[in-house]
């Protein structure tokens, strides 16, 4: 059994205990704490576990483990990515671990993609902790700005062709990125056919969250559509997004640009086109609420 004073791991195991899934929690056994301290924002946390690599954790919930991160980082970009005709201007709010990064890069007809990240700590760490995440990091097309995403969006408009909103879940530093004024800011950032992307809850913990977020992003843009990815170590194993597009002929469930079979197999290891469509098609119970 691990020895450590960490206050967050007992009997050698982390546990993600969190009202926002109350009577459920999810253990990874550590092998070693590798990081722990609180940045100006948030408790920031890497451990070595014993069978799912290094993990990255923030105010307590699992943001990442080295065994699992490639399903939410390619799915988070790609279903934006390959929704838009030719993307070049990318903007990514949050995903200071560079795994978004990582992705958006494969892409050749980028120009150029902004990373926006409040928290400098996450970036610092991930690039001590999370290597093969943090690797977009080096390429020649990134920029990275540390500063509130709210803030950064104020004076922007018409810029970005894909934004992806990489954020942790509301009640901590991510909580001005799921406001009204923000989402009204995004939207002026993009393009005219531009897509925007955010990870947005789960079906199996508060499908009436997701029903009031797609309702108001109805509001906002005329195609709306959400999708989910299976990534096991997030709470009920499964995460989910909400895609939209500014422009109303174009229905991210539907990949615009496809990658060959060859192609995919070299750049994904959980993203493909069927996998693209199948995301969009939800069980009969969370349908019908959407649906309603
Ligand atoms: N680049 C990886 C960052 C991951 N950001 C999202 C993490 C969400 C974890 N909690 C999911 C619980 C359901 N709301």
């Amino acid at each position: 059994m691990t020895k450590t004073n960490d206050p967050l791991v007992k009997d050698g195991w982390f546990m993600e205990k969190n009202e926002m899934w109350p009577g459920q929690a999810a253990g990874l056994q550590v092998e070693e704490v590798l990081f722990h301290d609180k940045s100006e924002y948030q408790d920031v946390m890497v451990f070595r576990s014993s069978h799912h690599g290094n993990v990255l954790v923030l105010d307590n919930v699992i943001q990442a483990t080295e065994r699992d991160e490639f399903s939410y980082q390619e799915m988070i970009t790609h279903l934006a990515m390959n929704s838009h005709p030719n993307p070049k201007q990318v903007l990514v709010i949050g995903g200071g671990d560079g795994g978004v990064l990582r992705e958006v890069v494969k892409h050749p007809e980028v120009e150029g993609v902004t990373l926006v990240e409040i928290d400098e700590m996450v970036l610092r760490v991930a690039k001590e902790h999370m290597g093969e995440m943090a690797i977009g990091f080096d390429h020649p097309k990134v920029s990275v700005v540390i500063q509130d995403g709210v803030e950064f969006l104020r004076d922007k408009s018409n810029i970005y062709d894909v934004v992806i909103v990489d954020c942790s879940d509301p009640d901590g530093p991510a909580e001005g990125l799921f406001s009204y004024s923000f989402y009204e800011m995004l939207k002026r950032a993009m393009t005219d056919n531009g897509i925007f992307i955010t990870q947005a809850e789960v079906m199996w913990l508060d499908m009436e969250t997701i029903r009031k977020a797609v309702a108001f992003n109805r509001t906002i843009y005329p195609q709306v559509r959400y999708s989910y990815a299976c990534v096991p170590s997030y709470p009920t194993g499964q995460i989910g997004f909400i895609v939209c597009s500014k422009d109303p002929t174009l229905d991210p469930s539907k990949p615009l640009r496809c990658w060959s079979e060859d192609e995919e197999n070299k750049l994904c290891r959980y993203y493909s086109a069927a996998i693209h469509k199948a995301s969009f098609i939800l069980p009969q119970f969370a349908k019908r609420v959407l649906e309603s």
